[in-house]
């Protein structure tokens, strides 16, 4: 067992270290009246910095959601996203649920549930990769302007004008929480 626990050790004794010695940065913002905008994390050089503690708000209206899609996606992967990763709140209160913590490779899409949005970016001092850009956008939550939709029972999910031909330059997203599933579909 030991000599199994001994790098693991090592590796979280490195990055506590180093985490400890490098002073934060301050990043993150707040939106509360644009209906889209850029989110980007700071960099040096091509990857973002080390311990970093950002927050960023998003507030839409009273009766929109916020979207969120990434045009780039680069975060550390580690089990569980515990060493760098972007958290989605949906709501900006400390009891506002967790939709997760994110990190690796793969792109991130989310509609909120609420009309506010908290994101929260932490890195480690150890290892950076290129970072990440989201795109949000507000949209009516009953749909009259976007294609964006909750799904919240059992139903037949169409693209937009479905029989007929989808418009051209389109981005929709779906989100299906039925019971205990919970997911985010794209059309792109
Ligand atoms: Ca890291």
């Amino acid at each position: 067992m030991f000599p199994n626990i001994w790098p693991l050790w090592l590796m979280a004794t490195l990055r506590t270290g180093m985490s400890a010695t490098v002073p934060e940065e301050f990043c993150g913002g707040i939106f509360e009246a644009e209906s889209s905008g850029d989110i980007r994390v700071p960099t040096h050089g091509s990857n973002y910095s080390p311990n970093l503690n950002c927050r960023w708000e998003i507030q839409a209206g009273p009766d929109q959601m916020v979207a969120l899609v990434s045009t780039e996606w680069a975060v550390e992967e580690s089990p569980g996203c515990t060493w760098d990763y972007l958290e989605i709140r949906d709501g900006w209160e400390n009891s506002s649920a967790s939709v997760g913590k994110f990190c690796g490779y793969k792109p991130l899409r989310f509609l909120s549930e609420s009309n506010k949005v908290y994101l929260y970016f932490v890195s480690d001092g150890f290892f950076q990769d290129n970072g990440f850009r989201l795109t949000f956008k507000t949209v009516p939550k009953d749909g009259a302007v976007s294609c964006d939709k909750v799904i919240t029972r059992d139903e037949v999910i169409t693209s937009p004008g479905h029989p007929s031909r989808y418009p051209p330059n389109q981005v929709c997203l779906y989100r299906v929480q039925v019971g205990s599933l919970k997911c985010t579909i794209q059309l792109v």
